[in-house]
């Protein structure tokens, strides 16, 4: 079996959670893009939609101009698949056609017009499941079942991008850790990657940084490091193939440690 794969995170918001805008810019959007793929990242997902509670919403001429911008200077300059982070029709076309290589769309290609823009781009589409909006979502989530939820929720969009003419075999499904899920619903459905993964489409996993490891460590954000390679770790181990990250290099490490122990155990050694 293959390592997972990693995804590095680069944000193109000026008031995002972590990096506070610092990958703002062509140059420095670039630098990092490189030092990540320096580090062993095979995928750069770009965002220019902060998630973050509270957060302003962005136009789509602003979002077009930031997001725009860093796709086009990684893909003339990078070796590495482009993922772009958004839910808005008239960014996915405009990536796709200056180069990016995947969809990373928290909305699941349910906001009007998303379906058919993903469809007429051809590019791999990464599914997440959220519950409510990013601004209240963590308010009161609640699940009668968060596992059987949150994969009916999936089963139901593969079924509308398939019949939308996206190819199944270009589709990856995420549970979305942190999208209006309690700690006890992210620990469920990281218990259940395998049966995910079981469905036979690769599965993503995205934990780094998130609150999560703030409650359950009681650290704050910019003390997440352990904690967030310790569950790309788990992740992996419980089936995810592509890990989204915030620290390249030293998740890298951690999977390549899990990949040796892997084979030893299978006889691969
Ligand atoms: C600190 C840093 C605290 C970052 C929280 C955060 C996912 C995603 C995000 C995910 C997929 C985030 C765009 C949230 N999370 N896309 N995007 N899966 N596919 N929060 O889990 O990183 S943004």
């Amino acid at each position: 079996m293959s390592a997972p794969v990693v995804m590095g995170v680069l944000n193109v918001t000026p008031d995002s959670f972590s990096d506070g805008g610092r990958y703002l810019g062509r140059d420095a959007a670039l630098m990092h893009a490189q030092s990540m793929i320096q580090a062993g990242a095979k995928i750069i997902d770009i965002g220019g939609e902060s998630t973050r509670p509270g957060a302003a919403s962005v136009s789509v001429g602003e979002e077009l101009d930031r997001v725009v911008v860093a796709v086009e200077a990684v893909a003339a300059e990078c070796d590495a698949v482009i993922s772009v982070d958004t839910s808005t029709p008239e960014v996915m076309r405009e990536a796709a056609a200056l180069g990016a290589g995947m969809i990373n769309d928290i909305r699941a290609l349910t906001r009007p017009g998303a379906l058919q823009a993903a469809a007429a781009t051809g590019l791999a589409v990464c599914l997440m499941h959220m519950q409510g909006e990013p601004g209240t979502m963590q308010h009161a989530p609640l699940y009668a079942d968060v596992v059987a939820e949150v994969e009916a929720f999936l089963a139901e969009r593969v079924g509308t991008c398939v019949a939308a003419g996206i190819e199944r075999s270009k589709l990856v499904l995420d549970p979305g850790f942190g999208f209006g899920k309690t700690d006890q619903h992210n620990l469920a459905l990281l218990a259940s990657l395998p049966q995910l993964a079981a469905r036979g489409m690769p599965v993503l996993a995205g934990l780094s940084r998130k609150s999560m490891i703030g409650r359950l460590l009681e650290r704050p954000v910019a003390d997440r490091l352990i904690g967030s390679v310790v569950l790309a770790l788990l992740a992996a181990q419980r089936g995810a193939r592509i890990v989204r990250v915030h620290d390249v290099a030293e998740t890298v490490d951690a999977l390549r440690l899990l990949q040796v122990v892997n084979q030893v155990e299978a006889g691969q050694g």
